[in-house]
């Protein structure tokens, strides 16, 4: 891993465990999605990274800049800076990159992270290495399109919609292209997994190993949130010993994440202690 690489990852609280005392602030400036999967519903946050049922507000990249000041100004810890949502980063890139910039000119010494379903990734691969990026999340929940089929509805990519196999085709194709890449130009690459029972607990071992030999740094094996209203809001779900067997037996091929939070799209604060509302707008209006 590149040196400096190496350095912001100790201070990134979900790639480090050791990181606990260092903070991170989602800024909501994604609403938008580009894909559908079977287990989300857009009324809520993006369950890529995300706890459903907590709507976030959106911010625009100078409102972003605006809460990130007071965030940083409150919060010494503050050491990441995240886009996660409410939908993809990729899919409103614009607002991604200008808030990133507006940010970064301010606070060079952030890390920065994105999260993505990793559609866009290939289209946006060069703007990623020349942003400044150093930690990328991409949810891949299945690296076989016959499983891929039952988790994604929709796949709409170039102003065509592609459902099935088909779809889930071109986003598995796409997601490990902009994992090998950025991988072997130092971006450190997480990758979430959302384990859906029946559906693709038996894949998660393939998973992580083919998400390994794209060049994935870590994987994060997350429990499904059921959604009321989606496809998916009545599967069984895992308790959280089944969940870390899972995790155990995937560890013998990559390292894997054990505290994540399941954050909002909003989140700030170090993982498990959120301070969100009291830095969400609402709040802050009051205030003024
Ligand atoms: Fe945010 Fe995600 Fe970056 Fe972390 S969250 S974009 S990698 S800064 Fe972390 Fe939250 Fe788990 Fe995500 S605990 S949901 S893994
Ligand atoms: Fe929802 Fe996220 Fe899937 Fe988009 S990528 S459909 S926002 S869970």
């Amino acid at each position: 891993m590149f040196l400096d690489r190496a350095v912001k990852t100790k201070k990134h609280p979900c790639f480090s465990k050791s990181a606990h005392n260092y903070a991170r602030m989602h800024i909501p400036v994604a609403p938008v999605c580009n894909i559908s999967c079977n287990y989300c519903n857009r009324k809520y946050d993006c369950v890529n990274e995300s706890r459903p049922g907590v709507t976030s507000e959106v911010l625009s990249p100078e409102e972003a800049l605006a809460k990130f000041r007071i965030v940083k100004e409150k919060m010494p810890e503050l050491s990441v800076v995240g886009v996660a949502g409410p939908g993809d980063s990729l899919a409103n890139f614009p607002e991604t990159k200008k808030s990133i910039q507006l940010i970064q000119a301010e606070s060079p010494d952030m890390v920065f992270c994105l999260s993505t379903n990793g559609l866009m990734l290939p289209e946006y691969q060069e703007d990623i290495l020349q942003l400044g990026i150093s930690h990328l999340t991409i949810t891949i929940n299945a690296v076989n399109p016959r499983i891929g089929a039952k988790i994604y509805a929709q796949v709409n990519y170039q102003g065509v919609s592609l459902s099935g196999e088909e779809g889930a085709t071109l986003l598995l194709d796409r997601q490990l292209k902009g994992l090998e890449y950025l991988s072997a130009r130092g971006i450190v690459c997480k990758v979430n997994i959302l384990l859906l029972k029946g559906i693709n607990d038996s894949h998660l071992e393939e998973v992580v190993q083919v998400v390994k030999k794209h060049g994935a740094y870590m994987t994060n094996i997350m429990p499904l949130i059921p959604v009321k209203g989606t496809r998916f809001e009545d599967l069984p779900l895992s308790d959280g010993k089944e969940l870390n067997n899972f995790r155990r037996k995937c560890s013998v091929h990559l390292k894997q994440m054990y505290h994540c939070q399941q954050c909002r799209s909003d989140a700030v604060g170090c993982l498990g202690r959120d301070r969100s509302l009291e830095f969400s707008d609402n709040y802050i209006k009051e205030r003024e």
